[in-house]
């Protein structure tokens, strides 16, 4: 049985304590829930984490794509958070890790403010999904399901 690592970036652990027009009412406790759940109906191991630092992120996404190339880990969906924006040190740690990658907002990023519509993730990604609040944990995992289900016959 693979693993799907999810990992969520700066400020994520707050969810559902302020902001609840933006980002929804439910906890990072909740979301995982979210994703165990969605794990467990499509046959994934769940390896969910959060840090308020950037370097840590650059650490596990490079843990990650060695256990992908190992074959433990299925992929990656990541929501780096306000990083996403800003962090060139993530995009080249998803390039270099060779991992499989879908970019993940819980807004419509491109809805917000211009600062956010920039990604310096998105280059690097499979997949990119924004604005399904977090609902769209669930739905990136049956994602990275898709996507392994595509390279089963390799
Ligand atoms: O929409 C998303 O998932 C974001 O990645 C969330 C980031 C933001 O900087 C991105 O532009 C879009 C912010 C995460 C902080 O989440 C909070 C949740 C509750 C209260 C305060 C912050």
């Amino acid at each position: 049985m693979k693993t799907a690592v999810i990992l969520n970036g700066p400020n994520l652990n707050l969810l559902g304590t302020r902001e609840p027009a933006v980002y929804g009412a439910q906890t990072l406790a909740d979301v995982e829930k979210l994703c165990a759940d969605a794990c467990a109906v499509h046959g994934f191991k769940l390896d969910f984490r959060q840090t308020n630092h950037e370097g840590v992120l650059v650490d596990w996404l490079q843990e990650a794509g060695r256990n992908q190339a190992a074959g433990s880990v299925a992929g990656v969906v990541l929501n780096a958070g306000a990083y996403t924006h800003t962090s060139v040190a993530l995009h080249d740690a998803i390039k270099g890790a060779g991992v499989t990658l879908i970019e993940l907002h819980i807004s419509n990023v491109h809805a917000r403010e211009a600062f956010r519509h920039h990604s310096y993730i998105s280059p690097a990604a499979k997949a990119v999904m924004a604005g399904f609040g977090v609902q769209g944990y669930p739905l990136a995992i049956a994602g990275l399901a898709a996507l392994a289900a595509v390279h089963s016959d390799r």
